[in-house]
């Protein structure tokens, strides 16, 4: 089904607006900003923001993270219409990741459309961010797979991801992972350790390429070093815009 046919289903409204934001902008790239400036972060930002539908942050990696940087990147989000992921994967207790999500220096759950969670502290993970989340009309993403070379998050694991994250459909909006036919329409699939030019690194990650990707079954590739650290930043996510855009329209077609 097509991303704003499958955006009827979502229950949840952060689901629904981004497969809609998708279906209009044509574009399922999620651009990962891993730098460490607030300046070259906004910079890359403002280059990449008219392709993408998502941008996503390790807000933790910036050195001088401060309030006026969330207000230019929310103006950004606003100006290029992106929605924004913060990649901050929880894993603990009910209680301490309410508070992580909530308090601390990040305030993530006040500016970040998305965020992201292992389950293996069991469902009181889900439930903890869900009870800071919800009321705020925000999405969760389960961790299913990771792509990085001898992962455990594979086998029970991920079928167990699936399974609570289907129980949880008001705020759990899909799943960090390659993809899977037993996933419902209305769940995203969102995949990383995707670029053009590289096989892998030498810690571990393993990349496939924007058609790979698509092809087997993503909603939305995420793809970092392939862009922000390529000479021109904007040509290379107009690149991997179009590449994972023309294999969702094949993919389509073939269906
Ligand atoms: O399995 C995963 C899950 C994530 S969210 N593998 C990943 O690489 N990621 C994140 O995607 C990772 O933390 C990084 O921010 C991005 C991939 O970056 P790249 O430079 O390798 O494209």
């Amino acid at each position: 089904m097509r991303y704003r046919d499958r955006a009827q289903l979502m229950p949840n409204p952060t689901a629904k607006r981004l497969a809609e934001l998708m279906d209009n902008k044509q574009s399922n790239l999620c651009v990962s900003l891993d730098v460490t400036t607030s300046a070259e972060f906004l910079d890359i930002a403002a280059k990449v923001g008219p392709e993408i539908c998502l941008l996503k942050t390790h807000i933790d990696t910036l050195e001088d993270f401060n309030d006026d940087f969330v207000l230019e990147l929310l103006r950004l989000s606003g100006e290029h219409r992106f929605l924004v992921f913060e990649d901050r994967k929880f894993s603990d207790i009910g209680n301490t990741v309410r508070l992580q999500y909530e308090k601390g220096i990040h305030h993530i759950a006040d500016w970040a459309d998305i965020t992201n969670a292992f389950i293996t502290p069991g469902p009181a993970v889900i439930a903890g961010l869900k009870e800071i989340g919800l009321p705020r009309h925000r999405g969760l993403l389960l961790i299913a797979e990771l792509s990085s070379a001898g992962s455990l998050a594979t086998g029970d694991y991920t079928n167990t991801a699936y399974q609570w994250g289907n129980d949880n459909a008001d705020f759990v909006i899909g799943y960090i992972g390659k993809g899977n036919q037993q996933i419902p329409e209305s769940m995203l699939t969102i995949t990383p350790g995707v670029n053009l030019d590289s096989t892998g690194d030498n810690l571990g990650q393993q990349y496939q390429t924007p058609a790979e990707a698509i092809a087997g079954g993503t909603d939305i590739i995420i793809v970092g070093r392939g862009v922000y650290t390529a000479d021109d930043p904007a040509s290379a996510a107009k690149l991997y815009r179009q590449a994972a855009w023309s294999a969702y329209q094949d993919r389509e077609r073939l269906n």
